[in-house]
């Protein structure tokens, strides 16, 4: 059984969620081709920041910034973009993606999250901008439970759109995701824990089969007194 209880042990310590992967852009212009995060989360990869091929770059300190977001609804090439995968043999579970934004006087109205989970075609979230300089600090996107136990890379994309002018510009910052890695069991352990089971079973039926043999012994002994 001690192997069982150890293994429900890790199951539990990987259900804490944590901070996988923050890109806080210190040192950044503003208008780098790409930007890479603060630190690699243990047993996963982050890919740098990018940008989708229908924005401009723009120079915003410390921030990951675009002019040229489309001036009517969502365009598919108009988006921040990174992504994250797990190492060989480990799985990700990741709860929310969490982030700061702030747009120019004439920039976006209107932003959405999506996902490769399901090839970008659903929004996870939106959010309706104030015209407004203002920097809106932890906007959070919620992950629901197909982002749970993920052994491939997901990207995500951050659409702006309805901007007041292609000149317009929109900066992220402080882009955050949440979640956990853990090791994917290997058949080896998913057989040890079978053969385990299987042992206490055999031992539960010997002593069952040993008493229904004593019951039988009794019994006979009685008739035939
Ligand atoms: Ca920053």
């Amino acid at each position: 059984m001690k192997p069982m209880i150890m293994g429900l042990g890790i199951l539990v310590a990987a259900q804490v969620q944590a901070q996988l992967v923050s890109y806080s852009f210190t040192g950044a212009e503003g208008g780098e081709a790409s930007f890479g995060p603060d630190a690699q989360p243990a047993g996963a990869w982050a890919a740098p920041m990018t940008r989708g091929s229908g924005l401009s770059s723009s120079a915003s300190a410390n921030t990951f910034s675009a002019s040229n977001w489309s001036v009517g609804g969502r365009d598919d090439t108009d988006y921040f973009s990174f992504s994250i995968q797990p190492e060989v043999s480990m799985s990700l579970s990741l709860t929310r993606l969490v982030l700061d934004e702030r747009r120019s006087g004439t920039g976006i109205r209107d932003w959405c999250v999506r996902s490769s989970l399901d090839g970008f075609a659903a929004d996870l979230s939106q959010f309706a901008v104030p015209d407004s300089t203002a920097t809106r600090a932890d906007q959070t996107t919620l992950l629901g439970s197909s982002f749970a136990h993920l052994t491939s890379d997901v990207e995500f994309r951050i659409y702006g759109y309805n901007s007041e002018s292609a000149g317009g510009t929109w900066r992220l910052d402080n882009v955050e995701l949440y979640g956990s890695v853990s090791p994917v069991p290997e058949p080896a352990e998913y057989a040890s824990v079978f053969g385990a089971a299987l042992v206490v079973f055999a031992c539960f039926d010997r002593v069952k089969r040993q008493r229904e043999g004593a019951t039988r012994n009794h019994n006979s002994l009685k008739e035939s007194i």
